[in-house]
């Protein structure tokens, strides 16, 4: 089967990979808005996510059908201006409309100016039966006619087609509309809607759709439901998927999606470089805080590109750490902007992380057998700190009035050299590393 549209990108040539990101459209269904009562992206979250994914290196973004609600309209629009606004600077971005098989979904994004349609609809037997009981023959009359017609009427619209619950939908259903749908759109999308794929079976379904449609693009969309949603994306590069659906933290529907800068931590780390093109991997750690900030939580523990990363509790860990960094942080998180690393003082520090705090950080004088007796005291009173209370203003105590510890004094210019500043001031337990 062959697709026999010519399309011209804007004269955009598609990278290696290309990211739809999706956190404005499937990250807004998430439930982490509610349980942090914010609901909704407002306008300004929206156009700080679009700027900071523009600058990203991000290409195409995916926006819900404008006539979903009168504010999505409104922020449909406001979008476009501030994605306008970065064409002379970054070059241009694809909006694209996620639309229902529907004349009023089409026309309301034609008429907000998108520039893509990702047109979907469910194929699978539970789809079919459960969400809009239409038989598969119906399915494709309409669509096919509604496409037609749509590819003659706006020649200049990048059109894609998913079906729905791709990965549950059977191959040879799969292909009856593709290939009834292909010779109107550019690409395919192949959304796993529930998280059911794994990677053999991405690879298995990647291959059968390349083999079948050469010269269509494949999308995909792999939910995270049993944590392979990293994974699968990686797998259907491998397998030469071009386009890749994320959003910033993997945020989505249920357990999410594939997180942005999971992805490409991963394809850096298996080398992948030349899938890396154009994206500013420096910018990874920054987004993540950014995006995190607007959801009112930390950069999550299981988001690679994370600082917690790099931070480490245990005696025994943060011992060797202080030694050589790479003991236990086996990857460069530097390149994806985590130039910090942090050693939090707790119950499970070592007398080497509080010699080294209070010698290199606090500036005391201290020797190691002084340290060791502190370290002894600080750990029995630890437990029965109070929230008020923060284990460096203790050891602190300790150090001062029951050792009478006094201060070095460090010439200015030689303090930067010992110690970063720490990621985030307002945690006063952090210490911050020196890299190695
Ligand atoms: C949805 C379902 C969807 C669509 C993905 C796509 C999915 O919320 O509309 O159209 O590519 O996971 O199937 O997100
Ligand atoms: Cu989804």
């Amino acid at each position: 089967m062959t697709n026999s549209i010519p399309f011209q990108f804007k004269n955009y040539q598609p990278r290696r990979l290309e990211i739809i990101d999706t956190t404005l459209r499937e990250g807004s269904q998430s439930s982490l808005l509610h349980d942090h009562q914010k609901y909704f992206f407002n306008q300004e979250d929206k156009i700080e996510i679009v700027r900071s994914l523009i600058i990203y290196g991000v290409k195409f973004i995916e926006l819900f059908a404008p006539n979903v609600s009168p504010q999505e309209k409104a922020d449909f629009a406001a979008i476009k201006a501030a994605r306008d606004e970065l064409i002379v600077q970054k070059g241009y971005t694809f909006l694209l409309a996620h639309v229902r098989c529907h004349p009023d979904d089409i026309a309301a994004a034609v008429d907000s100016g998108a520039d893509g349609l990702n047109l979907y609809i469910g194929l699978s037997d539970i789809a079919r039966t459960h969400s809009h009981g239409k038989d598969l023959m119906t399915i494709v009359k309409n669509a096919r006619a509604l496409l037609e017609e749509t590819r003659a009427n706006y020649p200049h619209l990048i059109l894609r087609f998913s079906g729905e619950d791709a990965f549950r939908t059977a191959e040879a259903d799969l292909c009856r509309v593709y290939d009834e749908i292909a010779p109107y759109v550019v690409r395919f999308g192949t959304p796993d809607t529930v998280g059911v794929a794994t990677p053999p079976s991405v690879a298995q379904r990647v291959k059968v759709l390349r083999e079948r449609y050469p010269n269509m693009d494949l999308e995909g969309h792999f939910h995270d439901d049993r944590g392979f949603s990293l994974i699968n994306a990686l797998e259907a590069i491998k397998n030469g998927m071009r386009y890749i659906n994320t959003t910033l933290l993997g945020i989505g529907d249920r357990s999410g999606i594939t997180s942005i800068t999971a992805l490409l931590y991963n394809l850096y780390i298996d080398k992948m470089y030349d899938h890396l093109e154009g994206y500013h991997l420096r910018e990874s750690y920054p987004i993540n805080v950014m995006f995190a900030s607007k959801l009112r939580k930390l950069v999550p523990s299981k988001e690679p590109v994370s600082l917690t990363n790099r931070t480490h509790t245990a005696g025994v860990h943060q011992k060797a750490v202080l030694s050589s960094v790479t003991t236990y942080e086996a990857f460069p998180l530097d390149q994806f902007g985590v130039s910090e690393s942090e050693v939090l003082l707790g119950p499970l520090s070592g007398w080497n992380v509080i010699h080294y705090f209070l010698k290199e950080i606090k500036y005391y004088h201290v020797d190691e057998a002084t340290a060791k007796q502190i370290a002894a005291v600080f750990k029995e009173r630890v437990y029965n700190l109070t929230p008020q209370d923060s284990p460096t203003k203790l050891l602190i105590e300790i150090a001062e009035s029951e050792f009478g510890l006094s201060h070095l004094t460090v010439p200015e210019r030689f303090k930067d050299n010992i110690v970063q500043v720490m990621a985030d001031s307002q945690r006063e337990t952090a210490v911050g590393l020196k890299r190695k």
